[in-house]
């Protein structure tokens, strides 16, 4: 009898420790893994570990933007007698706002690897050809060459991996004496995400 009722006690205390563990399913602080049986204990620590994950990727820094060369209008950029940094007014994205379309510069305020691409594109024109050139710092990267004038609608691009420090600055340069055109096609435009911090 004696027995009989120690078991009863036995099943009644598990069946309020199952209880107590599926009420507070949803908390998953250390503590509360502490006081967990083995396996309750585990999912709580898995779910310990996902949710500082979670945390590490939310504090992760957030840098993308895209951009295009007109908000309106049609018609040709250039050509300039001097090189000129190409302002892309039109913003798809800029998070974090460190494309500034005052200026056309992106500046790295991450240390980090960024990927960097850009288009070009001329309609039919006598007079200028197409040279384009991504440029860090002031010094060329990536660029594009097209001879207008005897083709039309003539379209170029090219992309860049770079490692770039805080205050670095990547823009696109028109070259002298040359020119784009743009309208609502946004044939133009300049893209950059943040591929990783170092
Ligand atoms: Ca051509």
């Amino acid at each position: 009898m004696r027995a009989a009722i120690v078991l009863v006690g036995l099943l009644a205390a598990l069946a309020l420790g199952k209880s107590s563990g599926e009420e507070n399913e949803g908390v998953t602080t250390e503590h509360h893994c502490s006081c967990q049986p083995s396996l309750s204990s585990e999912l709580c620590s898995l779910k310990a570990r996902v949710e500082r994950l979670e945390n590490d990727l939310k504090a992760l820094p957030k840098v993308a933007f895209s951009v295009a060369l007109r908000e309106s209008g049609s018609g040709n950029i250039g050509p300039f007698q001097t090189d000129t940094v190409i302002q892309y007014k039109k913003i798809f994205a800029n998070i974090g706002n460190y494309y500034n379309p005052s200026t056309g510069i992106f500046t790295a305020m991450v240390r980090g690897v960024y990927y960097l691409r850009f288009a070009a594109f001329n309609n039919l024109d006598m007079t200028a050809n197409t040279n384009v050139v991504l440029m860090k710092n002031g010094e060329r990267t990536v660029s594009i060459w097209d001879k207008s004038g005897q083709d039309a609608n003539d379209s170029a691009s090219n992309a860049v991996v770079l490692q770039l420090e805080v205050g670095d600055n990547v823009f696109v340069q028109l070259k002298a004496n040359t020119q784009v055109y743009d309208d609502l096609g946004y044939y133009n435009s300049f893209s950059g995400f943040l591929l990783f911090p170092v």
